[in-house]
């Protein structure tokens, strides 16, 4: 139910404001406890206030850097009214209660901005607000905390109508924390570059240091590989980040970055449907294949790019075992990432003592929530990751033909793979397996012009006659702008396209794949990835 507000609390530097905030707040007959240089602000202004120093029964000192740092401070907003044991606790030690909190905090984030002396920056660090702040949100079953002046006139408008609602002070008490964690960070951020404990932080994702790189992308990079904190109960989410190492040399930032993206791939296909392997360079896959066994698979997914392949990331939906290990270890790989490896199986990579093996004890969920976050100059970008889903019954065909069985599994799976390739996407792909794979261009239709040619490629490596890419299903991540990609595609033989639609040219991308005999289906999902 609604508080009303008896006594409130302000301690603001940024006074904006906070004269008329306390005068309405005492004409509605609330006490206004105040510290040094916000009391004087209200005195003078003519209004009534009590100094927390009275509160306290303790001056305040050491140049404020204890004001309210006291129990009769913390105790009246830490007292859950609803506990008859608190309110006692209370009138035994003759606390007052605090039904109102009002605080901005010392300047700290544009102390930095005017570039002040690293002295004056450690004084503008605020003790005592925050641990008021937090007191009082983490109370907001009884006490309303504001941080932020623009809150100010709604909450009037509230306590005039009787008092704070129970909503308002649950939004009030997030944002509170949010203040409280981002200055935390802003702090955190300074004092180790300041000092040259500098780690690249992450302190605003509450993750911790897992390890500190050698280096990043580059030599020249520093770099550091923090594990975000679980944010759910729960085990973690199955991935790089939580991996065991069974064997091998420390992971680069590029592993980690490849074997990630080898992984998130390879999780789209359930195990329990088929055994699934993903060959990963450059965070792109340069193979993918599902079949009966992890080795039938990973043979399948070679063949698409074995060039691109040496050297690359080898993820698997399956336990490792023999049969697959022993094929894999055949050429170069930096790193194996499955959710569990049999003892035959570490025993065969064993034998390449560089090679890395790593466990993760399950596979992570492509329908999960998730944030994903990229840096950009002067600030992040942060959005819900990618997990998007589509079954049979989501796409749409709008050709003369309908896909056979035969293509629309693998219009399925090509689709799969799309959504992991960078943008621009086109993945050719036949009986479970891609077949080429265009990635990353600036051009659709170039993209559709190197996959083609990669199947090419691939086909004369495997002795084949003529392209993988013949006779088989082709996704884009994206809609066709013009008839040209789907030309593109249909003259390196492709027989069925999966694609979202969308373009303000469906009607000619169409007539072109009726026109070629192509059977075309749409997502009405798009997968950009950059
Ligand atoms: O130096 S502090 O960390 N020690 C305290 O006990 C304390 N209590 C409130 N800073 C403290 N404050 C901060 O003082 C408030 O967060 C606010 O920013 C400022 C208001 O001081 P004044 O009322 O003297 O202007």
């Amino acid at each position: 139910k609604p508080t009303p507000v008896r006594r409130a609390l302000v301690s603001v530097s940024d006074k904006s404001g906070i004269v008329d905030f306390a005068r309405a707040l005492a004409d509605g007959g609330a006490e206004i406890l105040s510290t040094g240089g916000t009391a004087r602000t209200l005195r003078e202004a003519g209004l009534a206030v009590v100094d927390v120093a009275a509160v306290t029964g303790s001056p305040e000192m050491l140049d404020g850097r204890v004001k309210t740092l006291h129990p009769n401070v913390h105790g009246g907003l830490l007292a859950d009214r609803s506990k008859p044991e608190h309110i006692a606790a209370l009138s035994e030690h003759g606390i007052p209660e605090i039904d109102l909190l009002v605080i901005n905090l010392y300047p700290f984030e544009d102390t930095l901005r005017r570039g002040a002396a690293f002295p004056e920056c450690i004084e503008n660090i605020d003790i005592g607000g925050p641990a008021m702040i937090r007191a009082a949100a983490k109370n907001h079953g009884s006490v309303t905390v504001l941080v932020d002046p623009a809150d100010y006139a709604g909450v009037l408008e509230e306590v005039g109508a009787g008092g704070v609602s129970a909503g308002t002070r649950q939004r009030l008490a997030a944002k509170a924390f949010s203040r409280t964690a981002a200055y935390d960070a802003a702090i955190s951020r300074w004092f180790s570059e300041e000092t040259g404990e500098a780690e690249p932080t992450f302190i605003a994702f509450g993750g911790t240091l897992a390890e500190q790189l050698r280096y990043g992308e580059n030599p020249h990079q520093r770099a550091g590989f923090y594990r975000s904190a679980e944010s759910r109960p729960g085990p973690a989410r199955p991935g790089v980040a939580t991996a065991r190492q069974v064997q091998g040399k420390a992971l680069s930032y590029n592993n980690i970055n490849d074997t990630d993206a080898a992984f998130e791939l390879v999780a789209e296909f359930d195990p329990g449907d088929s055994a699934a392997v993903a060959i990963i360079k450059h965070a792109n896959p340069c193979g993918v294949a599902v079949g009966d066994s992890l080795r039938e698979a990973y043979e399948k997914a070679l063949v698409c790019d074995p060039v691109s392949a040496f050297g690359g990331i080898v993820a698997l939906n399956r336990t490792l075992d023999a049969e697959a290990a022993e094929k894999i270890v055949e050429i170069f790989t930096e790193v194996i990432v499955a959710p569990a490896a049999s003892p035959e199986a570490i025993e065969i990579v064993a034998a390449r003592k560089n090679l890395r093996l790593l466990v993760t004890d399950g596979l992570p969920d492509p329908a999960a929530p998730g944030l994903m976050v990229r840096s950009v100059a002067g600030g992040l970008l942060v959005q819900s990751r990618d997990n998007g889903r589509l079954g049979a019954a989501d796409l749409r065909v709008v050709t003369r033909r309908a896909p056979s069985e035969q293509e629309m599994r693998d219009l399925l799976f090509a689709w799969r793979v799309a959504k992991h390739v960078k943008s621009n996407a086109i993945v050719y792909a036949r009986n479970g397996a891609t077949a080429g794979i265009g990635a990353g261009q600036m051009s659709r239709v170039d993209s559709a012009r190197i996959a083609a040619h990669k199947s090419a490629e691939a086909a004369k490596a495997a002795g084949a006659d003529r392209p993988l890419a013949e006779g088989a299903v082709v996704a884009s991540d994206a809609f066709f702008p013009f008839a040209d990609g789907l030309l593109a595609a249909a003259e390196a033989g492709a027989t069925a396209v999966i694609q979202p639609g969308g373009s303000m040219r469906d009607d000619e991308v169409i007539a072109a794949a009726d026109e070629k005999g192509l059977a075309m289906v749409l997502t009405g999902m798009r997968h950009f990835r950059h």
